[in-house]
């Protein structure tokens, strides 16, 4: 048996997380789920976004299954997402986006996202003076060159072609410098099978709306990384269809790319297709791999179908898209 430890959080964080567990117990038995707290509902409890009795349970389970939460703007409060990734040592976040369902003037994408997980602008390190305010933004070699590695690991894995190294380094000389140095480095070493790309994150942006095709796997920088995802997903169909993993060296959490829609939470309508396949992706980690196939296959044959998400012009709410991609898996069939 694998602990899962569960993180329903705020928002449509709950809705999607109940999908997602459905699907997961009906593809296999080998899962065991623990629930707690995050998020501002964890606050309203027990007065604390991220309590220690959940980083203690995520600490202990094989891997956790995580939803959204809302973000506060209060200075004193840490991003939990932030300090969940810290704590645990989850250096690499994973985004896989591809197209589940075709649509109209769309064109088809197939890129895998690796996001450094740990440095960057998401230190939260800023200072006031009295004239504004300075963040601080930084870039270790360490950092670079354990993602850089994931990357190249990760493609010769999963028998990828390509590594695109997205940076700004015509402004950022130094940081985003030191970054491509250590892309430069390790492919021409480590990477030597794979071929050797690199875009400015500007027009990469552009690119992953216009001409996804020219991208296969991609190794950036965290705020880049965040943002690209997203425009990516955009091509793929929205927020609905990007699941995502932060990967440590020993422990995982998986997690929809979306926040916790309040403006849909409570409603039924959100999709819970990237918690599904965030649910997938925790299978592969945990080397269920038959299990992530046949989840990846029952949601696509759900689309294939023609049962269709409201995101996406469909009818089909939460409940009744779950209830699809369940039926595909205990019937065993595509
Ligand atoms: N699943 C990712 C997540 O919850 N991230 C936090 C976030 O983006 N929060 C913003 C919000 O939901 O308003």
């Amino acid at each position: 048996m694998k602990r899962i430890c569960v993180l329903p959080g705020d928002g449509i964080g709950p809705e999607v997380v109940e999908s997602a567990v459905a699907v997961l117990k009906a593809v296999t038995d080998e899962l065991e789920f623990e629930y707690a707290e995050i998020g501002q509902s964890a606050f309203g409890k027990v007065g604390s976004t991220m309590p220690d009795e959940t980083l203690d349970l995520l600490r202990k389970c094989d891997s956790a299954l995580f939803g959204a939460v809302t973000s506060s703007d209060s200075m004193a409060d840490a991003s939990p997402v932030l300090r969940f990734r810290k704590e645990l040592d989850l250096f690499a976040n994973l985004r896989p986006v591809k197209n589940y369902v075709k649509l109209a003037g769309r064109p088809s994408i197939d890129v895998v996202m690796v996001r450094e997980n740990t440095e960057g602008l998401y230190t939260q390190n800023e200072q006031y003076d009295d004239k504004g305010v300075t963040t601080l933004r930084r870039v270790t070699r360490a950092a670079s060159e354990r993602i850089v590695r994931f990357a190249i690991d990760y493609s010769l894995k999963n028998a990828r072609k390509s590594i695109c190294c997205v940076h700004k380094s015509n402004v950022l000389r130094a940081s985003d410098g030191l970054f491509v140095s250590v892309f430069r480095e390790l492919m021409a070493s480590e990477g030597r099978e794979l071929e050797a790309r690199e875009q400015l994150v500007d027009s990469a942006a552009m690119k992953l709306v216009n001409s996804p095709h020219e991208f296969d796997v991609v190794v950036t920088l965290n705020l880049y990384g965040d943002i690209l995802s997203d425009v990516a997903a955009g091509t793929a169909g929205g927020l609905g269809f990007a699941p995502s993993g932060n990967l440590g060296k020993v422990h995982s959490v998986f997690e929809p790319a979306h926040g916790s829609a309040l403006d849909i939470a409570g409603k039924a309508v959100a999709n819970p297709t990237a918690t599904i396949l965030a649910g997938a992706m925790m299978l592969d980690h945990l080397k269920l791999r038959n299990e992530a196939a046949m989840i990846r296959q029952a949601v696509k044959s759900t689309y294939d179908s023609g049962h269709l998400t409201m995101d996406i012009g469909g009818r089909h709410g939460t409940k009744g898209f779950t209830e699809h991609v369940v039926r595909r898996l205990k019937r065993g069939a595509s």
